[in-house]
């Protein structure tokens, strides 16, 4: 981890009610293990928005009304998976754009960019590793329109406040006509939910104890996994999904290289992830409270996902 998260990771682990970022589950092990939960039959939001990207990839592209050439940039592109068939579609129709992935995992880019250079040998792609918004800030000085992707419920991890200020910082970024694809995981029968984010097979779990396994390599810590459990619970109320690492018994934890203690009481929490579920309504109205229009939205068959098109 760079040094400039320290602080952060230990005035959360100190609070009252300890917290890590889970901006923190993606070191390169982190991004495998969301892999693996994107297979996972209970975890339907990538079959729900893989769904939207196949079969209304024409649809999307009539909606954007764009010149060409224009840029596709996908924020957080991870392994591409489901933008694949909207690439697929529009190299098919010989549209012509460029397709610009940006991620902070550099192993996630290295696969995307070698994978799609042999299923879409056509296509223009100019891959991006790191920061968001210096790599936004170069694309909008261009003249061409840009679409942005934020897709599979990222913005979901962001508390509102959060997801406002990334949105406005998005919108700051876009020149107007530019437009944003956004997924949001839909909110829905609560079981449905619940059975996405308690997996039985424990990948969840393991993605959440991989918070410890980082701190103890980075930080030459002695987190003992054994002695944490995972704990989630959904409420269909405010549509969050709030995930936990759960302390067994009380216990004390060094982390060597910064010289910091932690001690936990038996069943303290560590908050470790929000995943927000939206009603349409609640859309619309973060985009106009950021001066967006929201232009269509995208549904999947069973209404569990939407990507929305928001234009500045
Ligand atoms: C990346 N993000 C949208 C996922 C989600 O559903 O909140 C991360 C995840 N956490 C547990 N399972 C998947």
């Amino acid at each position: 981890m760079e040094t400039t998260v320290i602080p952060e990771i230990i005035q959360g682990l100190k609070a009252e009610q300890k917290h890590i970022s889970s901006k923190f589950f993606y070191d390169d092990i982190g991004s495998r293990i969301f892999q693996e939960i994107m297979q996972l039959q209970d975890y339907y939001l990538t079959d729900s928005e893989f769904e939207i990207l196949s079969l209304q990839a024409a649809q999307i592209h009539k909606a954007l009304q764009f010149s060409e050439p224009f840029n596709i940039i996908e924020l957080g592109a991870g392994d591409g998976f489901k933008t694949f068939k909207l690439l697929e579609y529009l190299v098919s129709k010989e549209i012509h754009f460029n397709y610009v992935p940006i991620d902070i995992s550099q192993e996630a880019i290295t696969m995307l960019t070698s994978k799609l250079k042999e299923r879409l040998p056509e296509l223009e792609v100019k891959p991006q590793v790191g920061d968001y918004f210096e790599i936004l800030k170069k694309m909008s000085a261009e003249t061409v329109p840009n679409l942005l992707l934020f897709l599979g419920s990222n913005i979901g991890n962001y508390l509102k406040k959060d997801a406002l200020d990334l949105l406005q910082l998005f919108y700051k970024n876009m020149n107007p006509g530019d437009k944003l694809l956004i997924g949001f995981d839909l909110k829905k029968n609560p079981v449905t939910i619940n059975k996405a984010y308690y997996d039985d097979y424990g990948i969840t779990k393991r993605f959440n104890l991989n918070l410890l396994t980082r701190m103890n390599r980075e930080f030459d810590a002695d987190f003992k996994l054994d002695d944490f459990d995972f704990y989630c619970h959904y409420d269909p109320i405010t549509g969050h999904v709030k995930s936990y690492l759960v302390s067994l018994k009380a216990q004390t934890v060094y982390l060597k290289t910064i010289d910091e203690t932690i001690t936990f009481k038996q069943n303290e929490l560590i908050w470790t992830e929000l995943s927000k579920k939206y009603a349409l309504t609640e859309i619309e109205d973060l985009a106009s409270s950021v001066g967006f229009k929201t232009d269509t939205h995208f549904l999947d068959c069973k209404h569990y996902f939407t990507d929305s098109l928001w234009e500045k």
